[in-house]
């Protein structure tokens, strides 16, 4: 409809062909080098500019770019009334299969274009319509919160799926510190600026920085998830280090990374997607097997890593939770 520009990653799965395949070779390609390991060739070879490629990193860079050493989490309990029906996906699947368009827009490169982002230290804002505004680092924040374990399913509006162990507090207890006032209906997530650390944000036709939104009864709902971790360690930056949202009811885009801040309004707020997008990205965005997207079918989605075809369950099966928002 517009000259809107579509980002050229925001595709259905088939566009993962090339690229996986390319990962998948590193091992005969290694042994077709005569090369032992990735280390030997990654001491040979770092430095030129193009072992800084993508292609480069995929095929060498794996551990370095990956680095396994995130913090660990103190003694996190599962919260056993999410259930998720469905195998965990593995780490190193969640972890190279990212949407996170600040730094590409090609879901298997992220994990190799985020070495310059840094996410600690990090300040944190909350402002607009509330009684207590409260600007203060995250992890100070993080400390005063209730950090508990959920695994959630996660359904990309691109069709693929994903089901992981989140760490995290529920917005409700954050919403509770700041006390909205009455006159406030949305709120309105801020993702960070810096578009040295993150290549993405120099497309100057894009509305930076990523946002979104939510309705005062949608982020008081107990599933609305404020995410500080992953598979029991601190939230990698792929994954929108060091806080992000998770609303698994919803489409993956409403669940922004990486926030700096979140603002109370009196009324609905633009968002990333839906401003450039509005009629492939509403606002309220459920999961909906019944409502196509304008170019692609809803009605199935694909696990990332096993391949596995589900169909795709209204409100990404959690109407018990949520339904009654809608009705
Ligand atoms: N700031 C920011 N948040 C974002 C995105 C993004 O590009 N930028 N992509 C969204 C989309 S489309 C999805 S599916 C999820 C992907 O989360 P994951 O990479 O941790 O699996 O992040 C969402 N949050
Ligand atoms: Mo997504």
């Amino acid at each position: 409809m517009s000259n809107v520009i579509l980002p050229p990653g925001w595709k259905i799965p088939e566009s993962r062909a090339t690229p996986e395949a390319v990962f998948q070779n590193r091992r005969e390609f290694l042994k077709m080098m005569g090369i032992a390991g990735a280390g030997v060739a990654g001491a040979l070879y770092a430095g030129p500019a193009w072992a800084q490629s993508s292609l480069w990193q995929r095929l060498f860079g794996e551990d370095k770019v990956l680095n396994k050493n995130f913090k660990t989490l103190p003694s996190l309990t599962r919260n056993p009334d999410f259930t998720y029906r469905r195998a965990m996906t593995k780490e190193d699947v969640a972890l190279k299969y990212n949407n996170f368009y600040e730094f590409t827009s090609t879901k298997e490169g992220v994990w190799t274009m985020i070495d310059k982002f840094k996410p600690r230290p990090w300040k944190f804002k909350i402002s607009g319509l509330v009684e207590n505004p409260m600007e203060l680092d995250v992890d100070e924040l993080i400390e005063q919160m209730p950090v508990e374990e959920r695994v959630y399913r996660h359904r990309c509006v691109e069709t693929w799926a994903m089901v992981v162990p989140w760490a995290g507090f529920p917005l409700k207890a954050l919403i509770d510190k700041v006390r909205p006032t009455s006159k406030a209906t949305h709120v309105r997530f801020i993702s960070f600026s810096d578009s040295v650390a993150a290549p993405g944000q120099r497309k100057t036709r894009q509305p930076w920085p990523y946002t979104e939104g939510l309705t005062m009864d949608e982020a008081l709902n107990e599933l609305a998830f404020m995410v500080t971790g992953v598979y029991g360690h601190q939230l990698p930056k792929q994954h929108g280090a060091p806080l992000r949202l998770a609303v698994p009811w919803k489409y993956g885009y409403k669940s922004i990374k990486s926030i700096v801040g979140i603002e109370f309004t009196n009324r609905q707020p633009e968002t990333f997607w839906n401003t450039l997008i509005p009629h492939e990205y509403p606002f309220e965005s459920n999961v909906d097997p019944e409502v196509r997207h304008p170019r692609w079918s809803q009605r199935r989605e694909k696990m990332i890593g096993t391949g596995e075809i589900f169909a795709t369950q209204k409100f990404n099966g959690y109407g018990d939770w949520v339904a009654d928002l809608y009705s």
